[in-house]
């Protein structure tokens, strides 16, 4: 005896409350396997009712999963992080910031972009590992789509490739990403820097500056991160007293001056100080006076005379 169409309408019902996506799929192809399969009558219509179901679950999935992943932007800019499968891209996140991510065996199973943050000479910047950018991302294999509008909205891009690894792997990936009309400050971190030499890779990419980098060689994370800095392009200015800064930088776009400084500090400051001393790159003699028009430079320390 089959269940009474109504009972089963209610159980079906009660099943796909708070379900979505794959899951709200399974329930609903174990539903059809459990419905009667009369052709008409009120056993065809819940099996009719169901196939929308699916429809509509598969149509909602592909807009949260295809069209767009939204990554809430920290920091002063947003890294990408590039490159085939186990190239390290997940270990050398987690080695230049403070988060755990799961590596090695889980390589296969990070599927979405992960985001994290970590201070480049003490400015917030935030890093985020795109997965499985494959051949035919433009088409939208392996939701290559999405992650490639990750990929737009990036600040700057570090492809990682293993020293061990053959370059065609990687020339893909540039292609993909080339294709997509995508062309932002880059550099390659030639990771696994322990296993091998980074020469070969180096000459088969000229036209990219590459830095080695194993996450077992901090010395090798510290040059990856300053090279990262350099590919924001932000000018890091120091407030401080005498020369000697007083906490954390300010990041600025490249052309900032003086003002712009003040301006950060507070908005009232930008429109009431006289000038300003300087230290650093940008001065002619340490703690030179200038006004609000000087274009300050990264690594400069400055301060606001009211
Ligand atoms: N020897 C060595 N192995 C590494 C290094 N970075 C990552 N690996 C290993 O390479 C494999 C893939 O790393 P993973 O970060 O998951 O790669 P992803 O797929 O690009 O995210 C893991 O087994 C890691 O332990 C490194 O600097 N040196
Ligand atoms: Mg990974």
């Amino acid at each position: 005896m089959p269940m009474p169409h109504r009972t089963f309408a209610q159980v079906a019902k009660r099943r796909l409350i708070g379900k979505e996506g794959r899951e709200r799929v399974l329930v609903v192809r174990a539903l059809l396997e459990e419905l009667p399969d009369y052709r008409s009558g009120p056993y065809a219509d819940l099996r009719k009712w169901l196939n929308g179901e699916l429809e509509q679950t598969r149509a909602r999935a592909k807009v949260v999963h295809r069209d767009s992943i939204q990554i809430r932007r920290e920091g002063a800019a947003q890294i990408a992080f590039v490159g085939p499968p186990n190239a390290g891209k997940s270990s050398l996140l987690q080695a230049l910031s403070a988060i755990q991510i799961k590596t090695g065996d889980y390589a296969f199973t990070t599927t979405r972009p992960v985001a994290s943050t970590t201070r480049i000479g003490g400015v917030l910047v935030q890093l985020v590992e795109i997965p499985g950018l494959i051949e035919g991302a433009n088409e939208d294999r392996g939701g290559g789509r999405a992650l490639l509008g990750v990929l737009r909205n990036a600040d700057a891009i570090v492809f990682c490739h293993a020293v061990t690894a053959a370059p065609e792997e990687l020339r893909v990936v540039l292609g993909e990403v080339e294709a997509a009309g995508i062309d932002l400050p880059s550099l390659l971190a030639a990771t696994k820097a322990d296993e091998g030499d980074a020469e070969p890779l180096a000459r088969a990419f000229p036209e990219i500056e590459v830095v080695a980098v194993s996450v077992l060689d901090d010395e090798s994370l510290d040059r990856l991160r300053e090279a990262i800095w350099r590919l924001t392009g932000l000018v890091r200015v120091f407030l401080g007293h005498g020369g000697e800064p007083d906490g954390d930088p300010l990041a600025l776009y490249p052309g900032a001056t003086v003002a712009d400084v003040a301006d950060e500090i507070h908005h009232d400051l930008a429109e009431s100080f006289t000038a300003a001393r300087i230290w650093g790159p940008s001065a002619r003699f340490p703690g030179q006076r200038v006004g609000g028009a000087h274009e300050v430079r990264d690594g400069d320390v400055v301060e606001i005379l009211r």
